[in-house]
Parts: structure tokens; sequence; C-alpha cells
């Protein structure tokens, strides 16, 4: 049933400077989107976040570390309390249970990362509690391992991708974020504005491609007029055939697995861009929230029994103490783990990163 696309090669890291998208305190969809009063206006830009090191190793490492400092505040105090001394026993194990199920980790994750532990610890003949930190990350990164699975674009070209998700999950955000990343990687990148549920959202792609220099197909601005997300993303991907763009990122309105007429829409758009460009498109990448903890779990299975997902984002994990829900995805496919494409840490453009595991767990807890 699950399409994860699993692709081996490793894209280069950005490596262009920070630039910031709109700032917004509010997760809310319709306090969230810049307005500008026509989209040709100029694009006020706020002040960058706090700059980091330029080198893209270090650089990569902070931005996570950053991102998941309420996470590691969090996880790092009850593990560092847990792991201070004393022995290994089964007060212990149960302690440290209730601490991965209160981070979201889940319930499978947590039982698969119990029982690698209780094996390393024969295995290693461990005695006191402060080994068991670094078996711990040890067994973290072996399960979160087979998530980094980096997305290649270079197979088709345009590489048309969809995203897609419920609403607020930083779905638009995230697509100027992946505009600005595959340009730094000198690919040419096209638009798609198709949430044409809100006039907001149109606007606030459009803001978007002025800001990165990218062009953007987007339904008529006129409110009057009904317009198909389906054919928008068609024309978007025609009009990238025909400009040799390298990536087409088709944005959609948010949507409730629930909302079953909105479900049955979403599979339509995905048909219609096939229609565009036979194989497209070549990536359905589901945008979830780090906040919705294990609802995020049943939003992978139902989008992805709708559209086939091949990837997923995984976005603000800066504003959860409960970088777990990462674990708990996992856990949830030990035999066919989905790709985790990029994790979202921050508000700015520079803040969605592809995932990579070891970093990923040493920013957890240290
Ligand atoms: N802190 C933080 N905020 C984010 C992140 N990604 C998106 N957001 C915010 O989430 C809100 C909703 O994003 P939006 O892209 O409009 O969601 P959409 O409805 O899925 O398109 C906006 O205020 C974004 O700035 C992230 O990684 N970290
Ligand atoms: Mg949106």
């Amino acid at each position: 049933m699950f399409s994860f696309f699993k692709s081996k090669k490793k894209p280069a890291e950005p490596n262009e400077s920070a630039i910031p998208e709109s700032e917004s305190t509010s997760e809310s969809e319709s306090e969230s989107i810049p307005e500008p009063e026509s989209s040709s206006e100029p694009v006020s830009q706020p002040t960058p976040p706090e700059s980091e090191p330029k080198t893209e190793a270090t650089s990569f490492a902070s931005k996570i570390r950053l991102g998941l400092s309420r996470t590691r505040q969090n996880l790092g105090k009850q593990l560092s309390g847990l792991f201070s001394g004393g022995k290994i026993d089964e007060d212990l194990y149960e302690e440290l249970e209730t601490i991965l199920l209160t981070a979201d980790t889940g319930v499978n994750a947590t039982h698969q990362l119990l029982e690698n532990l209780r094996k390393q610890v024969k295995k290693e003949d461990l005695t006191d509690a402060t080994q068991l930190k670094k078996a711990l990350q040890e067994s973290l990164i072996n399960l979160l391992e087979p998530l980094a699975q980096p997305l290649d674009t270079t197979t088709h070209e345009p590489f048309v991708i969809m995203i897609t998700g419920v609403n607020g999950v930083g779905k638009t955000t995230s697509i100027g974020k992946l505009a600005k990343y595959f340009q730094s990687q000198g690919k040419s990148v096209l638009l798609a504005a198709g949430d044409t549920f809100r006039a907001a959202a149109r606007e606030q792609l459009m803001t978007w491609g002025e800001r990165n220099n990218v062009t953007v197909i987007a339904p008529d601005s006129d409110p009057n007029k009904k317009s198909d997300p389906a054919a928008i993303i068609f024309d978007a991907v025609n009009s990238a055939k025909a400009r040799g763009i390298d990536i087409v990122l088709a944005d959609t309105a948010g949507r409730l697995t629930t909302q079953l007429h909105l479900m049955e829409e979403i599979k339509k758009v995905k048909r219609v861009i096939g229609k565009a460009m036979p194989d497209a498109p070549h990536e359905v990448l589901l945008v979830l929230d780090a906040n919705t903890g294990q609802n995020a779990v049943t939003q992978v299975q139902a989008f992805d029994e709708a559209l086939g997902v091949t990837g997923l984002i995984l976005t603000k994990l800066d504003g959860t103490a409960k970088g777990g829900v990462v674990a708990a995805i996992a856990g949830q496919y030990p035999q066919d783990p989905p790709a985790l494409r990029f994790v979202g840490v921050g508000e700015g453009i520079d803040d969605l990163r592809p995932f990579d595991a070891k970093a990923f767990v040493e920013a957890m807890f240290d």
C-alpha cells in the first residue's frame, strides 16, 4: 500500500544565506498569511533571524539544535535525571518508558527503543545508568535512520512535486522554503498556486514568488471567478515543460481527512496532473505539523490511502517540546519506513532542512 519513494542520493545542502519569510506569531490560518494590497507591491523584508555559522555542516547541525531546543530542554532534563547514576533496573525502564511516551514517541517506537536498550544492556553487560544515554541515542539513530531518504529531483524534467496536508501545517510556507532551497542548488523552480479556496493563499504564494524571483501560475485574482485547482496545476506543469523548468512545486488547499469530498477532490487534482505529464506528480509530499503529536500518524495513513504519499515534511519542530513524534512515525512503519524528506525548524526561509537522523538525535538530547 505504501509507495514511499526511496532515493539513495543525498542532495547538497543549501548554501545561501537566510532570507526571512514573513513573520507571524500566530499559527491560525487567517492571521498567518501576508496579504499585500496587490501582488505587484514591493514586499517588506523583516530582519533576519539570528545568524548562523556559514559552513554547511555546522550550519545544519546548529539550525537543528536551535530548532529543537525546546525538545532538548524538556527531554534532556528528564533523561539526565534518569541517567545520572544508580543501577539499571525495572524502575528505570519504566520511568524511561513514561518519559518517551510523554515526548510523543508513541507506543510502538517506545517499545522498540526499550527492547533495543535491554538487548544492548545484556550484550555489553552494562550495569550503570550513566552508560544508558549513549545506548539510547544509538537506538534512536537506528530507528530514525531509515526515514532519511533525501529527495532526488533529477529523475524527471520538470520534476513535479505536489504538496498536501491539513490546514495550517505549513504547506505554503514550506513551498517558499523549498523554492529557495532548490534555487540554491542551481535549479529553476515554478510555483503553482493550487489553493484556490482562499484568495489570501494565492497572494501568499505570489509574494513568495516575487521575493524569490520565481514564476507563479495562479488563478484569476477576480474573486467572482471560480477556479479549479487541478486546472491551475495542469497549466503550471505545461508551462514548466515549455520553459524548461527543473521543478514544479504545486500548492493545494488544506483539508481534513474526514472531509471526504475534499479528499476526492485532491485525488482528482493528482489524476489531472498526470494528464499534463505521464508520470507526474513525481513526489507527493505530505506536510505534518510536529505539534499534532500522534495525530500525525493518522494523517499519514489517510493521505497515503488517498494519494500514495511518497515523502513527508515535518514542520514546526521548533514550536514543540515533543520532537519524539519523528520516532512515532518511524515506529509505525518498521517494515516500510516513510521518507522524511525535510524538517522545518523555524519560520525563516533557511529553516527547512533535509532530515539527518544523527544530527537530529544529537539535537534532541546530549
Ligand atoms: N515556528 C514555525 N512556524 C512555521 C513553520 N512552518 C510553517 N510555520 C508557520 O505556520 C503558519 C501556517 O503556515 P502556512 O504555510 O500558511 O500553512 P498551510 O495552511 O499549510 O499552507 C505560518 O504562520 C507559518 O509561518 C516552522 O517550521 N516553524
Ligand atoms: Mg497554504
